[in-house]
């Protein structure tokens, strides 16, 4: 049986193939780089993860273990063991290597398409099948940015022009939400980690925001909690005096919800110890006079944007988000 360390080193598959090729799935295996530092994929010049033969054999002995009833951190120690004794497990890659996807390298754009128009027709099978392509295809940021944003965007426009009923729009958003979700709850909990609240200010009713902004948080490693949108603000100082959190994050998209949040940080400064408020959404970016008047940490005009800024806070440090 070959070694792990047989396997080719070169970087030339992308996360899908590797996901079909070891059975583990995109979502666990960024959980699983970024919480043991067990792979480090070479990046390709659009961004996106390249895997070798080597790190596929490796995630398939992995898999192997966890399949048998072994902890993940377990079975990463033993290897790392090993390793450390110049002993490289045996692993068989069944699954051949796949003729290069094409599917990947289509335009962000041609999924914002198919997936704006699965979603104005109800189809939920063919919206599912374009939202799991996208998810093997793309980095969490570019799926967000640059996938399910402009098509929430477009799905707006298409209500707010009398083009779609609004029950389809509730259909559309209701639908990403549900998948967003289920991204949120599949990626593990850190507890170790500096510990930030998500949700929406009094009011507010848009939740897709702060909730990708809790999604890209927890991949940048932090413990988060997505708290939900129109959240009371004496009630949540109360829940803050309890639990501690490290900082605060609450959104806006619509103009009367950033009213509560100007006597926000004040609310915050009994609490000992105080933790850091930081804001956005789309109500500041559309008003940004609303910033000077807010007390607090804008967090910038994008999401992205905002995940660097709380590392910025927090660790005091700039980091790549794409770094996971
Ligand atoms: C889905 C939706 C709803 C759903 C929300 C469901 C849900 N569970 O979230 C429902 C049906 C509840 C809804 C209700 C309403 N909606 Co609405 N809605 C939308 C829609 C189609 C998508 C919103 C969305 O999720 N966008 C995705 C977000 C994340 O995109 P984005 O805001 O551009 O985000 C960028 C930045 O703003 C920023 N950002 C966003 N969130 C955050 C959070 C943080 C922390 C940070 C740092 C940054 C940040 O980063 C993003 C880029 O990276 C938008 C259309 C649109 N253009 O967005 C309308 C839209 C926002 N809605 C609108 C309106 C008018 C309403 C209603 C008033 C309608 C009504 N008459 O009842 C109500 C208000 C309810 C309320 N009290 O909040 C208008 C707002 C116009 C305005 N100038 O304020 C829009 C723009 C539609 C339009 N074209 O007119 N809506």
């Amino acid at each position: 049986m070959p070694k792990i360390v047989d396997y080719p080193e070169d970087a030339k598959y992308n996360i899908k193939s590797v996901s079909q090729r070891t059975g583990v799935q995109p979502v666990t295996l960024r959980a699983w780089e970024r919480r043991y530092n067990i792979l480090e994929p070479s990046r390709a010049q659009n961004g996106y993860r390249l895997y070798s033969e080597r790190d596929i054999a490796l995630l398939v002995w992995l898999k192997n273990q966890v399949d048998a009833g072994i902890s993940i951190s377990s079975a990463i120690a033993d290897f790392r063991a090993n390793t450390r004794k110049g002993i490289s497990p045996e692993a068989v890659i069944n699954t051949p290597s796949p003729t290069p996807s094409k599917r990947s390298s289509l335009p962000t754009s041609d999924f914002v398409k198919r997936l704006y128009h699965a979603l104005v027709s109800r189809d939920e099978t063919a919206a599912t099948e374009v939202l799991e392509q996208a998810l093997a295809s793309f980095d969490l940021h570019a799926l967000v940015e640059a996938i399910l944003f402009p098509t929430l965007r477009d799905i707006g426009d298409a209500w707010y022009n009398g083009k779609i009923f609004v029950a389809v729009e509730h259909f559309a958003s209701g639908f990403i939400r549900s998948k967003l979700m289920a991204i949120y709850q599949s990626m593990p909990v850190h507890r170790r980690v500096s510990y930030i609240m998500v949700g929406g200010a009094p009011g507010e009713l848009h939740e897709i925001g702060s909730l990708v902004t809790a999604i890209l948080l927890r991949e940048a490693g932090y413990r988060v909690e997505y708290l939900g949108p129109d959240l009371p603000l004496d009630d949540l100082v109360q829940y803050i005096k309890e639990e501690k959190p490290k900082m605060v994050i609450l959104s806006a998209t619509i103009q009367e919800a950033t009213e509560d949040l100007v006597k926000f940080d004040e609310l915050i400064s009994g609490v000992k110890p105080k933790p850091i408020f930081g804001y956005g959404g789309a109500a500041f970016n559309r008003h940004p006079e609303l910033i000077s008047k807010t007390p607090g940490s804008y967090l910038g005009e994008t999401i992205s944007q905002s995940i660097k800024t709380v590392q910025a806070i927090l660790e005091g440090k700039k980091r790549d988000p794409l770094a996971g």
